[in-house]
């Protein structure tokens, strides 16, 4: 197969034992396929390595294709009228109590068509797109019946083949209960999560499941039965845990090998034990922290003293995080979170791979991971994080073919 060598740029490869951001100056990449064939400095290029190709990048700065690990980018309307109501003082569980919130959103996602949810959710996508975001991961927990979940399912697994960009899909109808369920969540997660659960398995339309572990939402006894089903299936978990309070979230999701355990304001020292022995990444979401004026920080000093990877994301939703800019997570999760530059960006590569179980084969620039390069004019990979509101992209590069 014909190799592209892209040469003249410096890369923060986000290898681990090559320094801070794996730096390699004057860095080469050669490309096969869809795969990278090699990378490091160019004096270390094998002389017998002949490509067919080569690509001046005129000094810039390689990055691997930034993953956004977590969102919910999938859904019908918006709720920019709740954001006058939280802005009035009338707050996010309220709000959900009364009928709004998800539930809402739930409205506008069963009316709405499979081609009409891919018509509204495409833009989002695109601005992630825009950023260097060559994988996402797409939540269904809108339609909450089984049809409109694998109604949003199937529209997630179009978008990522209209971009042709990698799409990894969660099973979240524990997200809330549907007012035709009011009062008896037992019975949702019976009659709804987890046989919808079983046939979007048997359709092949999901790749994980989550849930949103809350009092506005299922407790740890609800979740635990769905995850037992997922376990069955041979489907990895992942939890929405501690976001507005501690219900003990983490510590089950890490009983079930959680990939990730997502929000993490209200975690303590137990739930950070637990996720450290299971290897579970713990991703921080700030801009749901910020767009709900959040108190409570997660416990980053003490996700780092454990060891537990850091992801960072999005969450992008209509709710608690309109947000469809990973640039701008990353600077909030060191603006807001205390993360610094470098944890941010491992947070959208390396850890965020590695919540979506796919560090194999992408989130650092390594020989035999698929060829998903962001390309930024800039000089150090810091500036990823720094600016507010601007998008320093050049090119990218998405399974060895450069956009
Ligand atoms: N936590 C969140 O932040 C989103 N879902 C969840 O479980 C919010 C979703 C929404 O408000 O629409
Ligand atoms: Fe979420």
């Amino acid at each position: 197969m014909a190799k592209t060598m892209l040469h003249n740029c410096n890369a923060a490869t986000m290898e681990i034992g090559r320094g801070p951001y794996g730096l390699v100056d004057d860095c080469t990449v050669v490309v096969e396929g869809e795969l990278i064939a090699w990378v490091g400095p160019r004096s270390e290029l094998p002389s017998g390595m002949r490509c067919r190709s080569s690509v001046d990048l005129g000094g810039a700065l390689v990055t691997p294709g930034l993953v956004d690990c977590h969102t919910h980018i999938v859904f019908a309307g918006n709720r920019a009228r709740e954001f006058e109501l939280r802005l009035d003082g009338i707050d996010y569980s309220e709000i959900a109590r009364r009928g709004g919130g998800i539930l809402s959103t739930m409205k506008a996602t069963r009316e709405a068509s499979e081609d009409d949810l891919v018509e509204q959710s495409l833009p989002r996508l695109d601005s992630l797109i825009a950023e260097g975001v060559s994988t996402v991961e797409i939540k269904s927990g809108y339609g909450l019946s089984i049809e409109s979940e694998l109604k949003m399912l199937r529209a997630a697994r179009k978008l990522g083949k209209l971009r042709g960009i990698g799409v990894k899909t969660s099973w979240l109808a524990a997200h809330a209960v549907p007012p035709e369920f009011r009062g008896r969540s037992d019975e949702y997660v019976d009659e709804v999560a987890i046989p919808g659960l079983v046939l979007a398995h048997e359709l092949g339309l999901v790749d994980a499941v989550d849930g949103f572990c809350e009092d506005i939402a299922f407790n740890t006894e609800q979740l635990s039965r769905l995850f037992d089903h997922a376990v069955s299936l041979g489907l990895p978990v992942k939890l929405h845990s501690e976001q507005l309070s501690n219900m003990g979230g983490s510590k089950l999701a890490a009983g079930f090998g959680a990939l990730s355990s997502d929000h993490l304001e209200h975690l303590d020292a137990d739930g950070t034990a637990a996720m450290a022995a299971a290897g579970t990444v713990a991703v921080l979401l700030p801009g749901a922290y910020y767009t709900l004026g959040g108190s409570k920080v997660p416990p980053v000093p003490g996700l780092r003293e454990a060891g537990v990877p850091i992801a960072v994301a999005t969450d992008g939703n209509p709710g608690s995080s309109p947000m469809f800019s990973v640039l701008l997570a990353m600077n909030m999760a060191c603006t807001l979170f205390g993360l610094t530059p470098e944890e941010a960006l491992a947070g959208t590569t390396r850890n965020a791979a590695l919540a979506l179980g796919m560090i194999e084969d992408r989130g650092t620039i390594s020989v035999g991971k698929r060829a998903d390069l962001a390309v930024w004019k800039i000089e150090h990979p810091s500036e990823l994080s720094y600016r507010i509101g601007y998008n320093p992209i050049e090119h990218r590069m998405v399974g060895g073919e450069l956009r």
